[in-house]
């Protein structure tokens, strides 16, 4: 089996960790028990070795022997054609979880991740915009919470689109945002409670946390 290789930051400032994108690929790495290793790339200086693998100078990416996938939802998908305990491998069970897993960041993920940022940056203006951000989110919300009424996972089994829709859902309610919707809290506290998840939540804190140790050794 070929090496499996996750990028992501050498540091990050304190409001996102545990909560950048690296920790996805390492919740679904742990969900299937493949074994993988973390590289850094700076966070300060992106070159062009960065860009040739996430155009965007962002992370995650994962390589796979010779092959390099950058998009968390990519890698994820990547990762569950690999593996039964990501996605099932019948057709029916597959495109179940296929339509999860893009509802999860391109009907939920949308509106949540503008909504997030106001929350980082502390701007609790309430301009028309503002407004129709928060519309715009509860109406996905509304939906999700009929959705995972009576539902342990999406497709059935826990897969791939679980982890992406409870990640996507963890940062809403870090800023209280599911506090009217007790199946996505529920759904939540359910995924991040799974020793997966844990282990790869704690991975990501003491990377960073090493980084720290090491600016403050060198100064
Ligand atoms: N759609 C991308 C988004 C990746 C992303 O937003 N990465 C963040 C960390 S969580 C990042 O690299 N931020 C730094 C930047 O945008 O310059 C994915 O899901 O992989």
């Amino acid at each position: 089996m070929a090496d499996l290789v996750l990028t992501t930051f050498d540091w990050v400032p304190e409001a996102p960790r545990g909560y950048v994108r690296d920790l996805r690929v390492r919740w679904a790495l742990e969900e299937a028990g493949l074994p993988y290793r973390v590289e850094s790339v700076p966070f300060g200086e992106r070159n062009a070795g960065h860009f040739s693998h996430q155009p965007f100078g962002q992370v995650p990416w994962l390589t796979d022997g010779d092959i390099s996938i950058f998009e968390s939802g990519a890698i994820l998908l990547h990762l569950g054609e690999r593996t039964d305990a990501l996605m099932p491998a019948d057709p029916r069970g597959r495109s179940k979880v296929l339509e999860w897993l893009f509802a999860a960041l391109n009907s939920v993920e949308m509106a949540s991740l503008p909504w997030a940022l106001f929350k980082f940056s502390g701007d609790t203006s309430d301009t028309p915009g503002r407004k129709h951000l928060d519309a715009f989110l509860k109406a996905r919300l509304q939906h999700m919470e009929k959705a995972l009424a009576g539902r342990e996972w999406l497709g059935g089994t826990f897969s791939v689109a679980d982890i992406l829709m409870a990640d996507v859902l963890r940062l809403v309610d870090r800023f209280d945002g599911l506090a009217e919707y007790p199946a996505c809290r529920d759904y939540v506290a359910r995924a991040t409670a799974r020793p997966a998840f844990l282990k790869a939540h704690a991975d990501q804190m003491a990377h960073f946390a090493a980084a720290d140790e090491q600016q403050r050794a060198k100064s």
